[in-house]
C-alpha cells in the first residue's frame, strides 16, 4: 500500500507539472480526488488491514490527499490567470479597426421643431405649453366648436372620458393663455397632438406649432407677412406660397396656406396628390366669439392665429414621401439626419 501511495504521489506530481488549462486541472482533480479517484480507492482498501495498520496507512493517505489539494489550489490560481490573459489578448486584436462610439442626435422632428421655434422667437414670439390630455371645453367649446356641431367631425378625436380628450390640435393653448393674461400677446405653443388618422401623410400622433398674436389693429396683412417670412426662411426664398380660403370655427376669415410641392417642384406627385401644392398650415383672424370666452373686448382687440403640422414641414424639407417613417424608429432612416 505504501508503495502504491508513493507511485500515486509521483504520478500526480508529474501530471500537475503539465497542466496548463482549467479543464486539464479539473480532470486531474477527478482522477485523484473524485469518487473513483485513487485517494478514494485507497481509503476503501483500508478495510482489508488490521486496526493498527489502518491507523498508520490512513495517516499516509491523508498526507497524500492534503498534498494533492494544496498543489491543485496553487495551480488553479496560475491556470486561471493565464486563461484570463489569453482571453484578453484574443479580444484585443490590434490589427482590427477600432469600434466607434455611436453619437446620438436629436430626432428629425425635434430638429425641425427647434428650427421653427427659433424663427418665431426671432420674430418676437414667446413659447407656451399646454396639456396633451385636454378637457372638451378647451379643445372644442371655447374654440367656438359646440357639442354636436359638424365642425367636430373635422378632427377624429380620441376620447379619454366623456368630457376629456387627447388634444386634437394645439389651439386649446390659445384659450389657456388668454384666460391668464391680458393683451397684447404674441406666442407660439409647440407640442404633440392626437387624431384617429393614419395613411402616408397622417399619423395618429403628430406635432403642431400654434401661433397667436393679439393686439390693437392686428390685420390679415400681418398674418400674411408673418407666414411669408416664416415659410421662406424654412423652404427658401424661391418657394411659392398660396393662401386658400378655408373654414375654422375659431377664426374668421380663415385660410389654409399651401406651398409649392418641393418634392416634384409643382409638377404633381404622390405627396401633393398630383396638384403641385401641399397644405402646410391653417390660419385666420381670431373669431370674436373666441374673445367672448376669455373676456377680451373684440371692439378693442384683434388677433391672428395659425397652426402648422411639423411632420408635414419635415417631409417637404427632407423630401420624405411617407410620414410614418418618422415613428418607426428605424436607425437606418434616423441616422441620415
Ligand atoms: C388645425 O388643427 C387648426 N387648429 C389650425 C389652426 C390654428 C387654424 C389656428 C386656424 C388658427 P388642421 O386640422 O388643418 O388645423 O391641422 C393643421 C395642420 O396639421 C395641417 O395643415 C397638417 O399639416 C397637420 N396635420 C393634420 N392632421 C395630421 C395628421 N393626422 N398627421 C400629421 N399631420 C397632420
Amino acid at each position: 500500500m505504501l508503495e502504491k501511495l508513493e507511485l500515486h504521489r509521483r504520478d500526480f506530481d508529474s501530471r500537475i507539472g503539465n497542466v496548463t488549462t482549467p479543464d486539464q486541472l479539473k480532470q486531474l482533480r477527478t482522477d485523484f480526488l473524485g469518487k473513483k479517484g485513487c485517494v478514494s480507492l485507497a481509503l476503501k482498501e483500508l478495510r482489508e488491514f488490521s486496526p493498527g495498520e489502518k491507523r498508520a496507512l490512513g495517516k499516509h493517505i491523508n498526507d497524500l490527499k492534503e498534498h494533492i489539494e494544496l498543489l491543485i489550489q496553487e495551480k488553479s490560481a496560475v491556470v486561471q490567470e493565464s486563461s484570463d490573459r489569453a482571453a484578453g489578448s484574443d479580444a484585443f486584436d490590434l490589427s482590427l479597426p477600432g469600434r466607434r462610439e455611436m453619437d446620438g442626435h436629436l430626432h428629425p422632428i425635434t430638429q425641425v421643431m427647434e428650427e421653427l421655434i427659433a424663427i418665431f422667437v426671432g420674430l418676437g414670439f414667446s413659447v407656451e405649453e399646454g396639456p396633451e390630455i385636454e378637457s372638451d371645453y378647451y379643445n372644442f367649446e371655447a374654440l367656438n366648436i359646440p357639442k354636436d356641431h359638424p365642425a367636430r367631425d373635422m378632427q377624429d378625436t380620441f376620447y379619454v372620458e366623456d368630457e376629456v380628450v387627447l388634444r386634437t390640435h394645439t389651439s386649446p393653448v390659445q384659450i389657456r393663455v388668454m384666460e391668464k393674461r391680458k393683451p397684447p400677446l404674441r406666442f407660439i405653443a409647440p407640442g404633440r397632438v392626437y387624431r384617429c388618422d393614419s395613411d402616408v401623410s397622417h399619423t395618429p400622433q403628430f406635432h403642431q406649432v400654434e401661433g397667436l398674436m393679439v393686439d390693437r389693429s392686428v390685420s390679415f396683412g400681418h398674418l400674411k407677412g408673418i407666414m411669408d417670412i416664416f415659410l421662406h426662411q424654412v423652404f427658401g426664398k424661391q418657394t411659392a406660397l398660396r393662401f386658400r380660403p378655408s373654414f375654422f370655427p375659431f377664426t374668421c376669415p380663415s385660410a389654409e396656406v399651401d406651398i409649392q410641392c418641393v418634392i416634384c417642384l409643382g409638377k404633381g406627385c404622390r405627396v401633393c396628390k398630383q396638384t403641385g401644392w401641399v397644405e402646410i398650415l391653417g390660419a385666420g383672424m381670431v373669431d370674436p366669439a373666441v374673445f367672448g370666452f376669455v373676456g377680451y373686448d373684440p371692439e378693442e382687440w384683434t388677433g391672428l392665429a395659425f397652426g402648422l403640422g411639423i411632420e408635414r414641414i419635415a417631409m417637404l424639407k427632407y423630401g420624405i414621401n411617407d410620414i410614418r417613417l418618422f415613428f418607426e424608429n428605424d436607425l437606418r432612416f434616423l441616422r441620415q439626419f
